[in-house]
């Protein structure tokens, strides 16, 4: 394996702090400490991981409804996230969004998203601007199974591919959209296939295995800041957490969950191939799980001591400074 030392700690810190943050917050909403909806990306770590180790806090992504994972890959804080969610005046919109408003556009984040398939034409907008004013960004759109059945798909795809923009699509094939089978609403294996209609590369990837989503998403970012246009990554992976906290999921078995926890949980497949490589030790793996458990810990008291927003504050914010 050809990483260093300090990019597999970063990996795996950066895939446990997802997990940790949203074992949490899936405990915090059974325990009626967190209000509003929260859907988690539990099982997802290493697709959000592997592709924003290859980007900068300039380059963009767009998120979707299951969205901490995103947050936290592209640098977002934990602590001003775990505020909003906890609907605090800390957090990333003082409280006043919640789980799928979170954005941070310092590192690059524009946004999580209520509307399915909302985010193709917020990252082929920001590549155009990234584009006409050549700045060298990219911007990442992720999006789920469900998502790629939206016509938004099809309009995004197409105009990026027109103009050449320095987008990369990242399908999260978890098998699900809400309580619906891939199968069920799709006549072909692959997403990644429809590329072809739109001229793009179009690479399917093990959405479990954080070095292949990170080789494959690095060639894609290589083209599209080289000026090559838009790639389609179909990164297939499983939802093993319900659609959202408190589905009670009776649309399959704990059974097809477990085994597909079992073979394929992208943080064990890592550890696994770490330790047989000899790159980091186990105590090297249990230190940065106790710095990662720390922040989610420090995260959440801080959140619960924090004040919620002032009645006051709620038409605050709805509009830009200036702009009427
Ligand atoms: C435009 C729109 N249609 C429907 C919904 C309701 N909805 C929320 S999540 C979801 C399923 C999305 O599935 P997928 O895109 O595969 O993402 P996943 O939940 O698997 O991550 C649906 C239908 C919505 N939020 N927005």
């Amino acid at each position: 394996m050809k990483y260093d030392r300090d990019t597999l700690r970063r990996l795996y810190r950066r895939m446990l702090t997802i997990r940790f943050f949203e074992d949490k917050i899936g405990e915090l909403f059974l325990g009626g400490e967190i209000p509003g909806f929260v859907h988690l990306y539990i099982g997802e770590e290493a697709i959000a991981v592997g592709v924003c180790e290859n980007l900068t806090d300039r380059d963009y992504i767009t998120s979707t409804h299951r969205g901490h994972g995103h947050c936290i890959a592209k640098g977002a804080q934990p602590k001003a996230m775990m505020a909003e969610i906890f609907g605090k005046k800390t957090g990333y919109c003082k409280g006043k969004g919640g789980s799928m408003h979170i954005a941070d556009f310092s590192v690059g984040m524009l946004g999580a998203n209520g509307v399915v398939g909302g985010g193709y034409n917020l990252a082929v907008g920001a590549a155009l601007a990234a584009q006409m004013r050549k700045t060298g960004q990219v911007a990442v759109c992720f999006f789920g199974d469900g998502a790629s059945n939206r016509g938004t798909f099809h309009e995004g795809l197409n105009m990026a591919s027109a103009w050449t923009l320095p987008v990369i699509f990242v399908n999260e094939n978890n098998q699900w959209a809400s309580t619906t089978p891939y199968r069920t609403t799709n006549n072909i294996e692959d997403i990644a296939d429809r590329a072809r209609a739109y001229g793009i590369p179009g690479v399917v990837v093990d959405g479990n295995d954080v070095f292949a989503v990170l080789e494959t998403a690095k060639a894609a970012v290589e083209r599209a800041r080289a000026g090559g246009g838009p790639t389609l990554i179909e990164a297939k992976t499983y939802r093993i957490k319900g659609h959202f906290v408190g589905d009670p999921e009776m649309y399959r078995t704990k059974e097809e969950v477990q085994k597909h926890f079992d073979e394929n949980d992208p943080i064990k497949n890592f550890t696994q191939k770490v330790l047989a490589a000899k790159l980091l030790t186990q105590a090297d793996l249990d230190a940065i799980r106790a710095e990662a458990a720390a922040e989610i810990e420090q995260a959440i008291g801080e959140a619960r001591q924090a004040p919620y927003p002032d009645a006051a504050a709620l038409y605050e914010d709805l509009y830009e400074e200036g702009v009427k």
